[in-house]
């Protein structure tokens, strides 16, 4: 037993989270339900650090010194139920099951608990960053016990990517659950982020009628500012690729419907079931769902829209710099959004998650690395309990300094019949916020007309209803 870690499934990410760990000095027995992938991996790689291959489960475990760290990158679903089973009964007390796969929070918690009755501790850990992250430094979101962090934790720091300050993208994030209920909201901010830019893309090139090279020289310069990203730097690489074949620009030549793996999904459902408006994230999935419907969209072709008029070049390139600001005010409502979510999972599930530190260890490794994040650690390290971001002094002054804009390039998007749902949830999202009175109180007043459901008042406390079939004379419920 020399191995300090062992990681069993080796497709491409447990495969390159091996890697990393021997490429970080540590001893990482290595396992595949397919044992010729575990062979294939120290033959390949067994020059990066000390591998100890293993063909059964039983070595596996053998190889592992006390307590304990059992990495597993299998297929998410019944795959991680059935390796759980497979090793639970060799493992001993203090023992360590580190789930890297993308888990439902759910079957996490499910988990942690049937694991824990054995002694056995179940880390259920968020990894972003895809093939190139687990190999060169993802951003982890491990849960489970704080006991285990105190084992788990220095490893996964030393391969975790380093923030621009050099801070590891790892930190404990609460107990069973927390580590991928956070990892999902991320997925789903990625989501909100994604359909943003393409927002902005389909803008500048129907409204604005610039060419998708021209697009990669304007996202570009957005990534010098304050947009600076690893979605916006690789959405300027994709604009501006060529395809070999045909000589058009590639996005071209990509059929327009985009796929989905459910993370994204899932935070919609959660938030649905917590009560938390994310609009945004929502209307990035629903986005996805309408590109995939080839059917709905051929039927609907011959529906009328308005006319576009072309801009001069003048004109475009100020657009170009209102969409930026549209652009980067949806963002802050997405990230308000999946915030709020994030501390809603919080208090219903008790972890007690450190918004700043799911800020601070986003900067880096994952999909959604930017220079924001920074921005979004600051203001809950100045305040810790901030109901929302946008409560933050220094994000309500540039949103409010982009509004102009934002409403500006909503308004070319509707005349010119460009959908923009993103920026658009976003805005209403803003403006519900800032509203002095919602129509919910109409809504309230028809929900006691159908069904005597009640309503609070303005000037007095308790419930009231109004005898709508009667004299309408109010009664208190
Ligand atoms: P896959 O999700 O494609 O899983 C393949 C691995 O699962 C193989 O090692 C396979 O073994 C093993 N496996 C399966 Br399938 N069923 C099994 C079973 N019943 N018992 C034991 N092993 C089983 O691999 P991946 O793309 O590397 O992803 C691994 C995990 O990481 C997933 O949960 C994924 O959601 C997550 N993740 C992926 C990314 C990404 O960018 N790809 C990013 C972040 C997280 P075999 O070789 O014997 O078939």
């Amino acid at each position: 037993s020399s191995a300090q870690i062992g990681v069993t499934g080796l497709a491409v990410m447990g495969r390159n989270l091996a890697r990393n760990f021997a490429r970080n000095g540590f001893t990482v027995a290595v396992h595949n339900r397919t044992a010729a992938k575990a062979r294939a991996l120290v033959d390949e790689f067994g020059d990066e650090g000390e591998f100890v291959y293993t063909e059964t489960a039983k070595d596996f475990v053998a190889a592992l010194e006390r307590p304990r760290r059992l990495v597993v990158m299998v297929k998410a679903g019944e795959p991680t139920d059935a390796v759980i089973k497979e090793f639970a009964p060799l493992l001993e007390p203090g023992d360590m099951i580190v789930d890297g796969g993308n888990a439902h929070f759910a079957d996490t918690r499910r988990r942690e608990r049937e694991l824990r009755e054995l002694g056995i501790h179940f880390v259920g850990t968020g990894v972003s960053g895809g093939e190139e992250g687990a190999l060169n430094g993802p951003s982890i979101m491990p849960g489970g016990s704080a006991e285990s962090y105190a084992a788990l934790g220095p490893m996964l720091e030393k391969i975790s990517a380093k923030a621009a300050d050099g801070s590891p993208c790892t930190a404990h994030i609460g107990p069973d659950g927390a580590g991928h209920f956070v990892k999902m909201v991320h997925n789903g901010i990625e989501y909100a982020d994604m359909q943003l830019i393409a927002e902005a893309y389909q803008l500048l090139r129907e409204v604005a009628g610039y060419s998708p090279a021209e697009i990669a020289d304007i996202f570009r310069t957005w990534n010098r500012g304050r947009l600076d990203s690893y979605l916006i730097e690789i959405t300027a690489e994709v604009l501006a690729h060529v395809d070999a074949a045909t000589g058009k620009p590639f996005v071209d030549v990509v059929a327009d419907r985009a796929e989905q793996k459910g993370t994204g999904r899932w935070t919609v459902q959660i938030a649905l079931d917590l009560g938390v408006p994310v609009s945004g994230i929502a209307e990035a999935v629903f986005a996805r769902s309408v590109s995939g419907h080839t059917e709905l969209r051929a039927a609907s072709r011959d529906l009328a829209g308005p006319v576009a008029e072309p801009l001069s070049k003048e004109a475009a390139a100020a657009f170009a710099d209102r969409v930026e600001q549209a652009l980067y005010a949806s963002k802050i409502v997405s990230y308000t959004q999946g915030f709020h979510e994030i501390a809603a999972g919080s208090a219903e599930y008790g972890w007690d998650i450190d918004l700043g530190a799911v800020a601070s260890i986003w900067r880096g490794g994952c999909i959604i690395r930017a220079a924001f994040l920074d921005r979004i650690r600051a203001a809950y390290d100045a305040r810790a309990d901030l109901p929302s971001l946008l409560a933050d002094e220094g994000f309500a002054r540039e949103i409010g300094a982009a509004q102009d804009d934002w409403r500006a390039v909503l308004v070319a998007a509707t005349q010119q019949g460009v959908p923009a749902p993103g920026f658009a949830a976003a805005l209403a999202y803003y403006d519900a916020l800032r509203a002095e009175r919602l129509p919910a109180a109409l809504t309230q007043g028809q929900r006691d007309y159908f069904g005597a459901h009640t309503y609070r008042r303005t000037d007095r406390e308790g419930s009231f209803h109004t005898l709508w079939g009667g004299d309408r004379s109010e009664v208190e419920a």
